[in-house]
């Protein structure tokens, strides 16, 4: 089992929150728990990754231009912003998706850094071999980013207690994790990482 590990929040922003534009049912619920593994992860000296929706205002995303949700994370505004409970550390990887009107991004495989390089480059400069990955939303952009890493070669790991989904229909979630595990993303809780000994 070789391979650096890196933790990979995905659009953990106001609009998929509570009260926010998008809201994921209890979306907030993933702060604690995703504040948990980045304590971990960081004192372990490994990469934390965090994507965010990115969208401008006319996106065939959006449901007035032919897509299917109401505007959300347009670029620069309050929603856009990570939640602010969130504890990222200073060097964290802000990984940015959404931007071209012509896409809906959802995976953070379509994201790059601030220095414009694609997700999958940095973490191959860094020799990152496997993704712990948790987030919003179960359903869509969680599912497309660990089914994108695992078609990428890189191994992929479900954050089950930092994650939270739509669910448009009720089942969405439950079936996009066994989609996932069909893939071969495997399923972890912040107490088996801890008996796992993951440091
Ligand atoms: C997402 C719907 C639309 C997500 C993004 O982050 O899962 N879902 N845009
Ligand atoms: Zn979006």
């Amino acid at each position: 089992m070789g391979g650096r590990r890196a933790l990979v929040i995905v659009d953990v922003q106001n609009d998929f929150c509570p009260g926010g534009a998008l809201p994921v049912p209890e979306g907030d619920r993933v702060v604690p728990a995703l504040n948990a593994y980045i304590e971990k992860f960081q004192k372990a000296g490994l990469a934390v990754y965090a994507s965010r929706d990115w969208h401008p205002e006319k996106t065939k995303h959006f449901k007035a231009f032919g897509g299917l949700w109401p505007p959300h994370c347009v670029q620069n505004t309050q929603g856009a912003k990570f939640h602010p409970d969130l504890k990222l550390p200073k060097d964290t990887v802000i990984l940015t998706k959404g931007e071209d009107p012509n896409e809906d991004s959802y995976s953070a495989f379509h994201a790059r850094t601030k220095e414009k390089k694609p997700f999958a480059a940095d973490l191959k400069e860094k020799g990152i071999e496997h993704l712990y990955v948790g987030g919003l939303a179960t359903d869509y952009c969680v599912r497309a980013t660990v089914l994108d890493g695992l078609k990428n070669g890189f191994k992929a790991t479900l954050l089950m207690d930092a994650i939270k989904g739509v669910n448009i229909k009720p089942e969405d979630s439950a079936e996009a994790i066994q989609e996932m595990e069909r893939g071969g993303a495997d399923k972890i809780t912040f107490y088996e990482l801890r008996v796992a000994g993951c440091e």
